[in-house]
């Protein structure tokens, strides 16, 4: 393998599919990514779903309910996109990631390690935790591997209307009474460090940020996009009249970018050590749904194999 040529194809804007050739460490770095994508997915159902049952109205219910069934399906699409990689050197199979995920081996976004503790934090998710993921997944519809590339220009739509029922959720509590509006803050005050955290450590500490630019599966450095999204956002929280916890924030006129804070590192460090407040709860979650929900797949995979069965006898 001409890693040259290689590296010239993808710099071209070219994209790969899964029959291409391709660098080992390229395979490697799009299964990591992949697979951790699609666990975040799937993780992050669970902080939502704690508030189906306790959704203010029917209207909000239904909102919620959509936008945790399409995470689920943005999982599947990653799972799949995933397996495109198997080979027969690295294996990409869903059960092998998903197994990797519950036995903590592989990561999920940090994000999904805090508590969704009152209504306000369903708006905070939406309008902060989806926002940050769209400026993410907007940079990755163009990354250079084809089934990633597609799956993300699929999800970014829906990523969009997350976004919208958030900050609605917060608009609403914000234009209500005083104790709303506290509810509110509250939530932004809970959530806004945990999303830009979601960006990944500092440019300078990033280990895998130079090859992944280099084979264009990154497009911008985590720096680049936590900046760009402090700045759509500070005016969002201006316009709903809420603060953000940052005594520091403040634009710079001469750049027309926002300075801010440094995040805190070693509260991020401890949650990918898996320290943080929902680590355990969030793998315990999984590990007894694929428990006790093996019956499903069971009985799926007995359908498939009488299917099978009943075509090759026609
Ligand atoms: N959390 O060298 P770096 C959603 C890890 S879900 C945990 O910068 P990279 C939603 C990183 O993996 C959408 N781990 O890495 C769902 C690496 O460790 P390994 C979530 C993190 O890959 C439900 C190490 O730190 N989006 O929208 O170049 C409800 C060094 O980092 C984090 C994605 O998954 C983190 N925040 O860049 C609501 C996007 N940050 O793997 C909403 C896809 C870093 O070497 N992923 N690490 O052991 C990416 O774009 C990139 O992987 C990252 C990190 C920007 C996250």
């Amino acid at each position: 393998m001409d890693l040259q040529k290689f590296l010239n194809y993808v710099q071209a804007e070219n994209k790969v599919e899964p029959k291409d050739v391709m660098p080992e460490d390229y395979r490697k770095l799009l299964v990591r990514q992949i697979s951790q994508h699609a666990h975040s997915e799937v993780v992050g159902m669970l902080p939502e779903a704690n508030w189906i049952s306790r959704a203010p109205s029917l209207r909000r219910k239904m909102a919620l309910l959509a936008k945790i069934q399409d995470e689920a399906g943005h999982g599947l699409y990653l799972y799949a996109a995933t397996e495109t990689l198997n080979d027969g050197t690295i294996n990409a199979d869903r059960d092998t990631t998903y197994n990797d995920m519950l036995a903590g081996k592989a990561k999920y976004s940090s994000i999904f390690n805090y508590p969704a503790l009152s209504w306000a934090d369903i708006g905070a998710i939406g309008w902060l935790v989806d926002g940050a993921a769209i400026m993410n997944q907007v940079m990755l519809m163009g990354n250079s591997y084809g089934p990633y590339s597609r799956a993300m220009v699929r999800i970014c739509k829906e990523e969009s209307f997350h976004q919208r029922q958030g900050y609605e959720i917060l608009m609403t509590l914000c234009r209500g009474t005083k104790e709303q509006k506290q509810l509110a803050q509250e939530a932004l005050n809970r959530f806004w460090w945990a999303a830009l955290m979601m960006f990944g450590p500092n440019d300078e500490a990033s280990p895998n940020s130079q090859k992944s630019m280099n084979y264009r599966v990154k497009r911008e450095s985590n720096d680049a996009l936590r900046q760009r999204f402090v700045d759509v956002t500070v005016p969002q929280a201006e316009f709903l009249g809420l603060t953000i916890p940052d005594k520091s924030l403040k634009l710079n006129t001469e750049t027309g970018h926002y300075e801010f804070s440094e995040l805190p590192w070693d509260e991020f460090h401890e949650v990918l050590k898996g320290n943080g407040p929902c680590n355990k709860k969030r793998l315990e979650t999984k590990r007894k749904a694929q428990k006790e929900n093996a019956w499903v797949k069971e009985a799926a995979i007995a359908f498939a194999k009488k299917q099978n069965e009943k075509l090759v006898e026609n």
